[in-house]
């Protein structure tokens, strides 16, 4: 248990180390620490696609994300609210973070307006009309009850200037608004950071929510398309400005060059789909590259997916088994994939903050890339 007599927050953020403007620390929630840099599993309608939650813990997981607007939409926050929240509802009883629905709404529904007060969308699941305005979105966490909300921000095409500039200025807006509806003192609200691929935009998206005193932050706007040159410049721009004491979450973010190069800049917390959805299309993460289990080549592949990883799927089934699983489209092929790649960021995670606290990440840095796949 972490120490709580001093300090009358449940929440603050602990820099254990330095090395560069990579970082180790230790944030502090009301459902346990948090040791960073993290990788945070997609739990969007509740639950880690082909996981249980006994599989999670065995896999060591931190933290889940979960998304607003499908729980919004199914079963609805209410729901959620009357079984006990989210944490007892889907029986996960460590950190969980939401997002806002400020990028589902845009990346999942049909958009149908946006303006000052909010964003009109039509649901992807039957086509009925919603609207969700900063205070709803907030109303909704607080009903989800997760340890983390995020603030309901716009997330932009990066490379048009005029209307970053103006998107980011509303984000600034509604980052107001979503302090000002918070009711919940056993919450944490992060603000998002925007402004495309443009660093003067980017530098006062940093400075003007530094200067609202969030928590945490995010990062976002990132990963939609731009150059992964101009996705680490960015991040370098913003995480220069951010202030040190408070964790940077990068969001929906990434694979392991993704996490490797944005920890080296100085970024604390991830999600991302990925692990998980490579999982359902017979792929494997490995440091060297991806493997695709329905290949013909395994079919007699005595051999785990990863001779050097520590993993229940690696100690215990070869690729010739999981073939055969994808193969024959066996739900376990998806649930041992799954395993095997959040355990591979999980474990990439680790090595890394060991690294940072040692003062060794600049090599473990080199001796990384020389393997991984941008
Ligand atoms: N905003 C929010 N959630 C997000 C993003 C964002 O910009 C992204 C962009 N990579 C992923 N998830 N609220
Ligand atoms: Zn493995």
């Amino acid at each position: 248990m972490e120490d709580t007599k001093t300090n009358i927050t449940p929440f603050s953020f602990e820099l254990v180390a330095q090395d560069g403007s990579a970082r180790a620390g230790i944030l502090h929630t009301p459902h346990g620490d948090i040791h960073t840099p993290i990788f945070m599993p997609v739990g969007t309608q509740a639950t880690v696609k082909a996981l249980t939650p006994a599989q999670l813990q065995e896999l060591e997981v931190q933290i889940l994300l979960s998304n607003t607007y499908h729980l919004y939409l199914r079963p609805g926050p209410d729901v959620v609210a009357d079984m006990g929240g989210l944490h007892k509802f889907m029986d996960w009883p460590k950190p969980i973070l939401t997002d806002s629905g400020g990028f589902q709404v845009f990346s999942m529904g049909t958009l149908r307006a946006i303006d000052e007060e909010g964003v009109t969308f039509k649901s992807h699941i039957d086509g009925s009309t919603h609207r969700f305005t900063p205070e709803f979105s907030i109303s909704i966490q607080e009903k989800l009850g997760a340890d983390i909300i995020m603030a309901f921000d716009e997330c932009p095409d990066p490379q048009d200037k005029e209307y970053n500039m103006r998107a980011m200025e509303r984000t600034h807006r509604w980052a107001e608004r979503c302090l000002k509806a918070k009711t919940r003192a056993d919450q944490a609200l992060f603000g998002i950071v925007q402004g495309g691929i443009f660093p003067d935009l980017r530098r006062q998206s940093a400075e003007f929510l530094a200067s609202l005193d969030f928590p945490g932050y995010g990062i976002g706007g990132l990963s939609v398309g731009e150059s992964k040159a101009d996705m680490l410049a960015t991040i370098e721009v913003v995480t220069a400005l951010l202030p040190e004491n408070k964790p940077r979450y990068l969001m929906g973010v990434g694979t392991p060059y993704d996490l490797v190069e944005s920890i080296y800049r100085g970024v604390d917390m991830f999600d991302c789909v990925l692990p998980t959805r490579l999982a359902r299309h017979h792929a494997a993460q490995t440091l060297q590259g991806r493997m695709n289990l329905a290949n013909a080549a395994y079919i007699r592949d005595e051999h785990p997916i990863d001779p050097l990883c520590t993993c229940y799927t690696c100690t215990h089934f070869s690729r010739a088994y999981l073939r055969h699983l994808v193969s024959t489209k066996e739900i376990l092929g998806a649930t041992l994939l799954s395993i095997h790649n959040i355990h591979t960021l999980l474990e990439l995670s680790q090595r890394i903050r060991e690294s940072i606290i040692n003062h060794k990440y600049s090599e473990l840095r080199q001796e990384l890339l020389r393997n991984l796949e941008q």
